[in-house]
């Protein structure tokens, strides 16, 4: 299967596990697209629930299939929230906020019953950290946080540019990516990370994954729990 199909594969399967009348929050990036399509075929079917969007990318690809979308505010709980990842560790500790919007998945995932990670074969890692760590800070003083970064740590933060600015997430930060290497204690690290002052949030996702569906190039898929 190529890498595409693979991302089919998972997301098919998961777009099954979204029954009537349940609040669904659906993730970012190119595995989670073949979800909402997938979930736009069934609403066209007459499935009926309502998605709460974790980037405005997400929100357009929804309302393109005619999926209902609510607002986090607006909702009690979450059932169920399906995204992707950068890196899965077998502790099913993670990276992501390689598409920007991981302050929106990480709180859309808090409030949620259960978290469902799709992914393809090439995100399973022994350690978190070969994949910079996307790290949203506000622009105002960002390079006191990659001071810091260098001097706690002796990483290099790099600020993402998109079109030869910096981007902008959709909450008006500036991500750094954050060349880790090795990851030890993720636990440890996003707590210290989150307390650098101007730091927003990090795309470390530590005990937040119940399940995670895995697709390989054979056409199997294996879930960890
Ligand atoms: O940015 C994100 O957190 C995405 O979910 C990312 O981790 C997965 O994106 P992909 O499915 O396009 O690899």
């Amino acid at each position: 299967l190529t890498q595409d199909e693979i991302k089919q594969l998972v997301a098919n399967q998961a777009a099954q596990l979204v029954q009537n009348n349940m609040t669904v929050g659906i993730g970012s990036g190119s595995t989670v697209y073949w979800l909402i399509m997938e979930l736009g075929k069934r609403v066209k079917k007459g499935l009926l629930f309502q998605a709460i969007p974790t980037s405005k990318k997400t929100a357009a690809l929804a309302a393109q299939q005619n999926i209902p979308l609510a607002e986090l505010n607006d909702v009690n709980a979450i059932d169920l929230t399906i995204d992707g990842a950068d890196e899965i560790d077998p502790n099913l500790q993670m990276i992501k906020g390689g598409g920007g919007a991981l302050l929106q998945e990480k709180m859309v995932a808090a409030a949620s019953r259960e978290l469902l990670i799709l992914a393809d074969h090439s995100k399973l890692v022994q350690h978190l950290g070969n994949f910079p760590l996307p790290l949203e800070v506000i622009p105002f003083g960002w390079k006191q946080v990659q001071r810091e970064i260098r001097e706690s740590y002796q990483v290099e933060a790099v600020l993402r540019m998109q079109d030869d600015q910096p981007f902008i997430s959709d909450h008006g930060h500036y991500i750094l990516d954050c060349p880790f290497q090795q990851i030890e204690h993720p636990d440890i690290l996003t707590y210290e990370l989150n307390g650098i002052p101007g730091v927003v949030d990090n795309g470390l996702f530590v005990n937040m994954a119940d399940l995670a569906l895995i697709g390989f190039p054979d056409g199997r898929t294996e879930t960890m729990h």
